[in-house]
């Protein structure tokens, strides 16, 4: 809702500045993002940061208020996701800027674009102890890609426009501008004008053209190939490049779970996500193969299990933008720096032949009829969650975006949803941030108002953040959020039954609200899923209905997620149920 929409009261202190005037800090503040071309803003309001909303109230961009900073840092990061465009977040000092702190890290683990803006002190008091006063700055240094405390109403604009640039370009990571009040309310006159990176920021583009003929030939010459594509495929917007690539030479493609959609998961050549809760398919091909190429990946250890026991035999060819992640847990044989796209474009050229690995192509069909994904689901058992996930995919269009909280439900989402687009999966992969789920719906569907958005959620994840309902409902959203509910934090009491003697400490809940009910309470519409016989039905309802809905599905409280390569693990040893662990 925009400034001029919002009930503001007629005799407020409001600046009187109007499009095309910048007179302070603030203004200057708001119009670097105008030149940017933001159109939705997330944000809490709160002393230190009132002059920038004051600036915004003539301002044709859409700010959402949020119920919590965490809720518009995780908001504006799945923006990001789905936009490709940075997301922006806004808090007040103190308590607004470490609320967005988990959704900062989380950006930064995936490599989000994000931009966040947090109002501080005046300058004359910083280092008092003043109120509502944290070193934004010193808190979250390690967690942002840049960031910068804010010092001149003159330039402020400028630092606003670089750190979005930077926040999108090269490797895409959170920036933050700390915005100390006496900067935004002073005298400002000159236009930030387009956002640009630093002439001294040159990330990489294309990379050493003998180094991809090299890993071309390598390539060229395996007996069992295996591309491996990471989030940043997506993020490059390469995926129709390594579709083309893969294709055309015939080579088997796995993802990790950020590159879920980079490649059509009903493909044939697909073997779907690989890691600890990977297909066995895709764990047996990554194990196996003699030469990997690896794109946009960090290789995080939820993908490697065990490094000693990593693609043991396997050259790899690391295609990457940034150069601190090559070799840094995977070594890389032919590591190609630079962008992914650029570089999948280099390497097609490059290509000799196609690998001759039609046995391999074969063993691969194999694996996948002796590991299939498959769940028993008889009648008259409680509601296997994987169910649920099916009959949502089987009721939306192909290209649906699905969002989620942490835990169980996050990996019954990955496994039983058949991606076939970038952008259409939106999660909390690195940092695990449980309580991503509802807002993370609400930035995905301001991002793609005219797509299908469903989230999975648990009803540990979902408690966490489910006052942004709140939000939902009064942007009228057209969202629908299933919590696959087994009254308990699911994915620690796995772990509890698996590694610690089947003690549940904290991870049952005796009591839990009804999901439906609660959702009512917000003004959304709110459903309950018992059994086999009412899944299509409410499907059909919650996703017909034009607004936010939460379907309370009771699912088998004892379902666990299988295969699974234990922590650490070799990832060709998965177990399929517990007693192979
Ligand atoms: C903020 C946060 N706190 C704790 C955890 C640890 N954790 C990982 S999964 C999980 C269980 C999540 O429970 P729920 O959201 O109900 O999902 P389920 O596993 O039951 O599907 C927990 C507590 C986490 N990932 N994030």
């Amino acid at each position: 809702m925009s400034g001029e929409q919002a009930q503001a009261p007629q005799d407020a202190e409001t600046s009187e500045t109007t499009t095309g005037d910048i007179e302070t800090g603030a203004d200057a503040v708001v119009r670097a993002l105008e030149n940017a071309g933001v159109e939705h803003l997330f944000g809490v309001q709160g002393g230190a940061i009132m002059p920038v909303y004051d600036a915004l109230y003539h301002s044709e961009m859409d700010h959402i208020t949020m119920a919590h900073e965490q809720g518009a840092a995780h908001a504006a990061d799945a923006y990001g996701i789905v936009s490709g465009e940075p997301g922006v977040c806004m808090a007040t000092s103190g308590p607004g800027a470490t609320n967005l702190v988990t959704g900062i890290a989380d950006a930064n683990m995936d490599s989000d674009p994000l931009i966040a803006l947090t109002g501080q002190v005046p300058t004359e008091f910083v280092g008092n102890d003043a109120f509502q006063e944290t070193d934004t700055i010193g808190v979250t240094s390690p967690i942002t890609k840049a960031n910068v405390f804010a010092n001149d109403s003159e330039t402020v604009g400028t630092d606003v426009g670089t750190a979005f640039a930077l926040a999108k370009r090269g490797r895409q990571g959170p920036t933050l501008v700390d915005l100390p009040k006496d900067v935004t309310k002073g005298d400002a006159s000159e236009d930030p004008g387009t956002p640009e990176t630093p002439d001294t920021y040159n990330p990489p583009e294309t990379a050493e053209p003998e180094a991809v003929a090299e890993a071309a030939d390598v390539l060229a010459e395996a007996d069992r190939p295996v591309i491996l594509a990471g989030g940043g495929v997506i993020k490059a917007e390469a995926s129709e490049e390594i579709r083309e690539f893969a294709k055309e030479h015939e080579i088997p493609v796995v993802t990790t779970m950020p590159g879920i959609g980079a490649f059509p998961e009903d493909h044939e050549l697909s073997l779907e996500m690989a890691g600890m809760h990977g297909t066995g398919y895709a764990n047996m091909a990554i194990t196996m193969t003699d030469c990997m190429l690896a794109v946009g990946t960090r290789f995080d250890d939820r993908l490697t299990g065990g490094l000693e026991t990593f693609a043991p035999d396997a050259e790899v060819i690391h295609v990457e933008i940034d150069p601190a992640e090559v070799s840094k847990n995977v070594e890389a044989d032919y590591p190609l720096i630079g962008d992914a796209k650029a570089v999948t474009k280099q390497l097609a050229t490059a290509m000799p032949r196609s690998p001759a690995c039609d046995e391999w192509r074969e063993q691969v069909q194999q694996w996948k009829d002796e590991y299939p994904m498959d769940y028993a689901a008889p009648e008259d058992d409680p509601v296997k969650p994987q169910y649920v996930v099916e009959a949502f995919d089987n009721a939306t269009d192909d290209d649906a975006i699905v969002t989620t909280g942490v835990g169980q439900h996050q990996m019954w989402a990955c496994q039983y949803w058949t991606y076939k687009e970038p952008r259409t999966w939106v999660s909390s992969h690195g940092l695990g941030a449980m309580g991503y789920g509802v807002p993370a719906t609400i930035g995905a569907k301001l991002a793609a108002p005219d797509k299908d958005v469903v989230c999975f959620d648990g009803d540990g994840s979902f408690l966490m953040t489910c006052q942004e309902l709140s939000v939902a409902v009064r942007e009228n959203l057209d969202i629908t959020i299933v919590v696959l509910n087994n009254a308990a934090i699911g994915m620690v009491r796995q772990w509890q039954d698996a590694f610690f003697g089947e003690r549940h400490m904290a991870s049952e809940y005796p009591w839990i609200p009804d999901f439906d009910t609660l959702a009512e309470a917000f003004g959304a519409r709110g459903f309950r899923i018992d059994t086999y016989e009412e899944v299509e039905e409410v499907v059909e309802e919650a996703l017909a209905y034009d607004g936010p809905s939460v379907v309370d599905a009771h699912i088998d409280p004892g379902e666990n997620v299988y295969p699974m390569v234990p922590s650490g693990g070799d990832n060709g040893q998965f177990a399929l149920s517990e007693d192979q662990l």
